[in-house]
């Protein structure tokens, strides 16, 4: 049996890559463990929209129970461990055939199910059952890092992997490791009840823009997220189960009791299997690759996670492509340049593309922003109580459903925008948003970013009022200048 390529990994970059090498004209087979579409709808991406969804209706019936006609909502009810349940009953399994329904029959796309063993560069085998391709392609994705201290084994110690399988809602959590993923699972935690401390090394979200890193964790400290920076966790304690965790602050030890503990200090990429093959590993255990894909070995390429960072789905997907592009002869180079971060902060969700405005003042010399919401915002906000003084008190910036809500019901944390424009080029450098929904356009917005985009022709654009962000409507406010200036 003779395939034009074998896709060893059925995960977002393999689906992706085997769907495009089929519409091209080639003759792809996927090779598949468990679940194609690998992690995303089994504990990553799918899972946390399905619990940022949760978390956020968590948030907001706390927020608007009893106030104007809202009802008084039961609280009680709200749960993690239900949410994880759900989403075991339901959504991993109706992921699951949908991924399976499309690949193989809308698509027709050849899988063999099964532990796969690679055997040569051409030959993969499974069930005893040999498969031949002219190229292979490694999709075999990542795992957490487990770090090196006593007690990641005891029970109640989590990573993203074990998430969905909670079974019992945790009281308290040290989640270990302040980026994406840890900062994530910090805020999707809180809003169940669950009392959080986040213990992160260095700086949390480091390369996000300062306002809105202000925001996010002005956002969790109202909501009594702890979080400690510079820490070096030393050991996990407990009998059985956790118990605490053991920690260096400013160089004293510190305790901190706890009942549960997500491990989240990053990703390593499942590279093992082709070592044998002689295939170039990189030093933080990335399959190495060039922008089309190809390993050090003609004929082998990796795509998604299994090629290093960065680790999203989207980029998988894409790798994917770039390399089913190459496989049938046509070029195709990745690129990496103005890829959009976002990051799940219920209610909210932040999410930003280009420069920061630091980073942009160190390049530019003429560099506007404009930004929302503005001034001051009253202390105690009450729906029903209009408050003079406050210019911020009637700006949405938040987005999607809860635009207007959140603006009167939020307690402040109805999110920000920020826009980075340098001057003499009229060109947009950076995008940023803190709020609902706005993410949808941020896809479009690295586009824009890409071509170069210019305050001119953001005017020109139809906007759909009120949208998830306010780029345009307030680019058309300072666009008539000829010196542009702030509006912040
Ligand atoms: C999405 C997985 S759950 S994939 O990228 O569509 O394969």
């Amino acid at each position: 049996m003779e395939y034009d390529a074998i896709w060893f990994g059925g995960g977002a970059a393999g689906r992706f890559g085997a769907a495009f090498h089929k519409a091209l004209g080639g003759k792809p087979l996927i090779v598949e463990m468990c679940h194609l579409g690998g992690q995303c709808h089994q504990n990553r991406c799918a899972f946390e929209n399905f619990i940022y969804d949760q978390a956020s209706m968590a948030d907001l019936l706390r927020l608007y129970s009893g106030k104007s006609w809202y009802p008084k909502f039961n609280l009680k009810n709200i749960s993690m461990a239900k949410a994880c349940k759900t989403y075991r009953d339901v959504g991993q399994k109706a992921f699951s055939e949908v991924m399976t329904y499309q690949t193989t029959k809308q698509l027709n796309i050849e899988v063999v199910w099964g532990e796969g063993r690679i055997i040569d560069k051409n030959t993969v085998e499974v069930d005893e059952k040999k498969y031949y391709g002219k190229a292979l392609v490694i999709g075999t994705g990542s795992r957490p890092i487990i770090p090196n201290i006593p007690g990641t084994d005891l029970r109640g110690v989590m990573t993203y992997i074990d998430h969905p399988e909670i079974r019992k809602d945790p009281k308290r959590l040290v989640v270990i490791g302040g980026g994406k993923i840890g900062i994530g699972k910090a805020a999707m935690f809180r809003p169940f009840g669950v009392d959080v401390t986040v213990l992160e090394k260095y700086t949390c979200l480091p390369k996000w823009d300062k306002d809105v890193r202000e925001f996010i964790f002005r956002n969790l400290a109202l909501r009594k997220v702890k979080i400690h920076e510079g820490v070096e966790v030393k050991e996990i304690r407990g009998k059985g189960r956790v118990k605490s965790v053991v920690a260096e602050v400013n160089g004293r030890k510190k305790i901190f009791p706890c009942d549960a503990v997500m491990l989240s200090i990053g990703l390593t990429p499942n590279s093992e299997i082709v070592k044998p093959l002689g295939v170039k590993i990189g030093d933080n255990n990335e399959i190495v690759v060039n922008e089309k894909m190809e390993t050090s070995v003609p004929g082998i390429y990796a795509v998604g996670d299994a090629a290093g960072p960065p680790y999203f789905m989207a980029i998988a997907r894409k790798r994917g492509m770039v390399a089913a592009k190459n496989i049938f002869g046509m070029e195709s180079k990745m690129d990496y340049t103005f890829v959009p971060e976002h990051i799940y902060t219920p209610p909210l969700e932040a999410t930003y593309v280009g420069l920061t405005e630091e980073e942009a003042r160190k390049q530019y010399k003429n560099v506007v922003v404009i930004k929302l919401p503005v001034g001051e915002r009253p202390k105690n906000v009450r729906p029903e109580k209009f408050i003079p003084g406050y210019p911020g008190n009637a700006l949405p910036v938040c987005g999607r459903m809860h635009t207007l809500n959140l603006l009167y019901y939020g307690k402040n944390i109805n999110g920000m925008l920020k826009a980075i424009i340098d001057a003499d080029s009229r060109r947009y450098l950076g995008f940023h948003h803190v709020g609902d929904g706005a993410k949808v356009s941020f896809q479009y917005l690295s586009h824009l970013l890409k071509i170069g985009w210019t305050v001119d022709q953001m005017t020109e654009l139809n906007e759909v009022f009120l949208n998830a962000e306010h780029f345009i409507q307030l680019t058309r406010l300072i666009g008539g200048y000829k010196e542009l200036i702030d509006l912040c």
